[in-house]
């Protein structure tokens, strides 16, 4: 958890760290696949750092998130490093899964990092489970799925929702619409754009919020955080936002479903240089303090990227470890 302390100072340094970390990364990844350094698909964060960042600053690592194909940025704010991150990309023994997942199954259950997926919709079940299994064990522990606006059409919305609603589950359902699923614009798919008004239909809060404000996100996962570990039951929240990259690398940026004058209007509203004049207008930091956090962090990664081209293929002698939990 950071910046329970009340210290803004503190928050504001973890929020701007971590936004900026992901999106150094992110778009190292974005060139390492066009260099093909990268083993399968890649689907970047770039333009939604808020909503992890928010989200994952009010998370402790007994708290288990269930993430996406999109969710590099997860990881990262659930407390990966970018250099095990990296390494996992490129494949090798020292990435986070030993180099046996890649983007999409991205394991630290060390720190409740429950995997990244490429099946859209079921990490919404996985985090009604986990808050299952945190009422019955009364650990304390809160289980976090995110997911996309396309995720909300499949049926296992409807169940996890319901599940934890009918059980008061510590929950947090978060929706990051960025209102495209692949290139379906979300108005498509569904005749109510408004995922958050969805949460009444189960009797429980849904909450909308500016996912470019990672203030606004964080102060609404507090909320919902608060309300999980009070045993008042889970929160639906809808953070809207956007991916300014492709769907994924190598995909195009714009198309029939969305203009360069849309990706434009909402690089004018980036996250992390939106934050950047917030805590500069707050004073919480100084223009030259936010250049040192940016160059350590480019620094941090430029040694991830080499430290990952120079570490070991797995053993294929090794194929069948790490796969199933070992039991005792
Ligand atoms: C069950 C399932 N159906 C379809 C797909 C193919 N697919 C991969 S990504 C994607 C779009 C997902 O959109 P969204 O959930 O809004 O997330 P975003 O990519 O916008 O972050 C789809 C349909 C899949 N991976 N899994």
């Amino acid at each position: 958890m950071h910046g329970d302390s009340g210290d803004r100072f503190e928050l504001h340094r973890w929020l701007y760290r971590t936004m900026f970390t992901i999106r150094t990364v992110e778009e190292r990844l974005a060139r390492s696949f066009m260099a093909g350094l990268i083993h399968g698909a890649c689907h970047t964060y770039v333009g939604e750092e808020a909503v992890a960042t928010g989200v994952c600053a009010g998370l402790t690592d007994d708290d288990a998130v269930f993430s996406t194909h999109r969710g590099h940025g997860h990881a990262l704010a659930k407390g990966v490093s970018p250099a095990a991150l990296i390494a996992e990309l490129y494949g090798r023994e020292t990435g986070v899964s030993h180099g046996r997942g890649g983007s999409m199954h991205l394991f630290a259950p060390e720190i409740g990092l429950m995997g990244t997926s490429g099946i859209v919709g079921p990490c919404i079940l996985q985090a009604a489970g986990a808050g299952y299994s945190a009422k019955l064990l009364e650990s304390g522990r809160v289980g976090v799925a995110f997911f996309g606006d396309g995720a909300v059409g499949n049926g296992a919305f409807h169940e996890g929702l319901n599940l934890a609603a009918i059980y008061d589950l510590p929950v947090l359902f978060i929706c990051e619409n960025n209102l495209y699923a692949t290139e379906v614009p979300f108005s498509h798919a569904s005749r109510n754009p408004d995922v958050a008004s969805r949460a009444s239909g189960y009797g429980i809060p849904g909450v909308m919020v500016d996912g470019n404000d990672v203030l606004a996100v964080h102060e609404a996962a507090i909320e919902a955080l608060r309300r999980a570990r009070a045993g008042e039951g889970p929160t639906l929240i809808e953070a809207k936002t956007y991916r300014t990259r492709p769907h994924a690398e190598g995909m195009g940026l714009t198309g029939v479903y969305r203009t360069e004058e849309e990706v434009a209007e909402w690089r004018e509203k980036d996250p992390i240089s939106r934050f950047r004049r917030r805590i500069l207008s707050e004073e919480t930091m100084t223009e030259s303090d936010l250049d040192r956090i940016e160059s350590d962090i480019r620094n941090e990664v430029d040694e991830a990227e080499r430290e990952a081209a120079a570490a070991p293929w797995p053993d294929g002698g090794t194929a069948p470890s790490h796969v199933y939990r070992e039991t005792t």
